[in-house]
């Protein structure tokens, strides 16, 4: 597998496509720690976010930005220059995030699942100059990885831990009188969002902050947020859909409240929405059926008005168990890092927000549904989802190869997924063109895993395939050749070999089969994609 680290950081639109999104008044010039500004002086006292018994203001959300912003420029970190940041659901996040910003630094995030290996890879590809992690997550010490991730990343001058440092610097330990800082360019590289990625090692994505304060803009009025609206943040944070679909920025951005909540299984999130009136959430499907099936006997979460659910396709018959048994409303939303983010509308009937995945968010958001060539199909037919529009990227962060066949010559994203459009214009997500397993909203890009299995002396060849999972609609299984003379490690060695590499554990395969050929054609050796195709096939039978 080979790195790509070539071409722009960040893909423009072309220049008369951006003036038509300014004269339209989507983007409009302000970047992330002016919009704070804005917010905190209109909600000033109001809690912004509510932590464990931690309460943020906007006012001091702002003046810790500040002073976080100001001790990153005493610590030499320079507008443009990247950070790796890794945090969990804690009030933490927002000040060093708004903090980075203000000082023209250009977040690169993370997911507290994430490790060695990809904190490495992100550090070296997007050139870190600092990476900001947790003392621990659980059982797992995060401090733990710094000496592997270091040795990756040339670039890496700091580590910043959020509690006990170590030998490292503390999160708490940068905190100087603010100073005066040059607004960063709202049309530049603000931050790298991750990408579950299809090809090789994740792509990153370069968003701007006109793009994307234009997003989570449009993504508060359509879920109708207001000062009153108290968010429990259950996903992780720093995902796109946590983050902006309206997530915790829409929530901020409307002077309402975010709820950080540690863990999204119910024995933590319910007695949270209960205590804290918590009004809406947004849940990975897996997570939805948890609380669908949960006991919710001695709980009240009648303050719940609005359950999001998105990152994967949720099957009709659990949508329509919502409203009944959680007694809020649902709402699905089809999103991706890259940009385009479909809602089912609040006033929509029942039977659209149960059985679609919603329509484009933005009147400008532009969506072709094409068939192998191209070509535009019929609605009501299943074709490969394109898109382009005032939010949706133009190019990954440095990947000149990847993006000559990742965007059309034309600039529309091949998102690599199958829709159908409903007669009313909605779209129903129907399956998947692109070599990903989604498991359970955790997306996993097979090639990645392969080239870990690889690794390993004793394979010859491996593929990764999803098969389907009643919990988490797939679960990946990799199939195994090993070498002939080699001695044979059991599968549960192989797993362990993949965990030990520094992955995600959500990548490590839930199964691993070790074959003793792979299926031919009568012609030779087939694709990967056609074996890979013929692999789940006999797993999914099988069943
Ligand atoms: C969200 O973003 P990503 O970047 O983790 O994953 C995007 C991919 C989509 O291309 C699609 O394959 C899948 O996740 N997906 C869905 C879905 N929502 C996302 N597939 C079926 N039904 C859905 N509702 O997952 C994401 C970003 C912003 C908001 C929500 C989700």
């Amino acid at each position: 597998m080979t790195a790509v680290s070539d071409g722009p950081e960040l893909t423009r639109w072309p220049a008369a496509v951006a003036a038509a999104y300014r004269t339209a008044g989507y983007w409009r010039g302000q970047s992330f720690g002016a919009a704070l500004r804005e917010w905190a002086r209109r909600s000033g006292d109001r809690p912004a976010a509510l932590d464990g018994d931690r309460t943020l203001s906007y006012a001091a959300l702002d003046a810790a930005a500040d002073r976080f912003a100001a001790g990153l420029v005493a610590l030499g970190v320079r507008a443009g220059q990247r950070v790796v940041v890794q945090l969990p659901n804690t009030a933490d996040f927002l000040p060093v995030v708004f903090g980075l910003w203000r000082a023209g630094a250009v977040p690169v995030f993370a997911l507290p699942a994430h490790r060695h290996s990809e904190l490495g890879y992100f550090c070296r590809h997007s050139d870190a100059v600092a990476l900001i992690i947790p003392d621990r997550i659980g059982g797992f010490d995060h401090r733990s990885m710094v000496d592997a991730i270091r040795a990756q990343a040339p670039t890496l001058r700091h580590v910043i831990v959020a509690g006990e440092p170590g030998p490292h610097t503390a999160l708490s330990d940068i905190d100087v009188e603010p100073v005066e800082l040059a607004d960063p360019d709202p049309s530049g590289l603000a931050f790298l969002n991750l990408s579950g990625g299809s090809t090789g090692l994740p792509k990153l994505i370069p968003r701007t902050a006109d793009d994307y304060l234009y997003s989570v803009r449009v993504s508060v009025e359509i879920c109708r947020l207001g000062p009153e609206t108290r968010y429990l943040c259950a996903l992780p944070v720093a995902h796109n859909f946590t983050l902006s679909s309206p997530g915790v920025l829409g929530v901020l951005m409307a002077g309402g409240t975010v709820i950080m909540c540690p863990n999204p299984a119910p024995d933590t999130a319910f007695p949270l929405i209960e205590r804290r009136r918590a009004t809406m959430t947004a849940l990975v499907p897996p997570l939805a059926l948890l609380w669908l099936n949960a006991d919710r006997s001695g709980v009240d979460l009648s303050s719940l008005r609005l359950l999001q659910v998105g990152g994967a396709r949720l099957p009709d018959e659990a949508a329509r168990r919502v409203r009944g048994e959680l007694g809020c409303a649902l709402q699905q939303v089809f999103g991706m890092a890259e940009g385009l983010v479909n809602y089912t509308r609040l006033d929509d009937p029942d039977e659209v927000v149960n059985t679609t995945q919603g329509r484009p968010m933005s009147p400008a958001d532009e969506v072709r549904i094409v068939d192998d060539a191209d070509r535009e199909v019929p609605d009501g037919q299943v074709g490969h989802l394109l898109t382009r529009g005032p939010y949706t990227v133009r190019g990954y962060f440095r990947a000149a190869a990847h993006n000559a066949t990742a965007f059309t010559a034309e600039g529309f994203y091949r998102t690599g997924d199958l829709v159908r459009r409903t007669p009313d214009g909605n779209l129903v997500v129907t399956g998947r063109a692109k070599d990903q397993i989604n498991r359970g909203g955790e997306k996993i890009a097979v090639d990645e895993i392969e080239a870990h299995l690889l690794a390993h002396d004793a394979v010859h060849d491996a593929v990764l395939v999803g098969v389907p999972d009643q919990h988490l609609g797939e679960r990946s299984c990799a199939v195994v050749v090993l070498r002939p003379k080699a001695q044979r490690p059991s599968p549960a060695a192989l797993r362990r070999f993949v965990r030990e590499r520094g992955l995600a554990g959500y990548k490590t395969p839930d199964r691993i089969e070790i074959v003793d050929e792979f299926p031919v054609t009568g012609v030779g050796k087939i694709s990967r994609a056609a074996l890979r195709a013929a692999l789940r096939r006999t797993f999914t039978e099988e069943r």
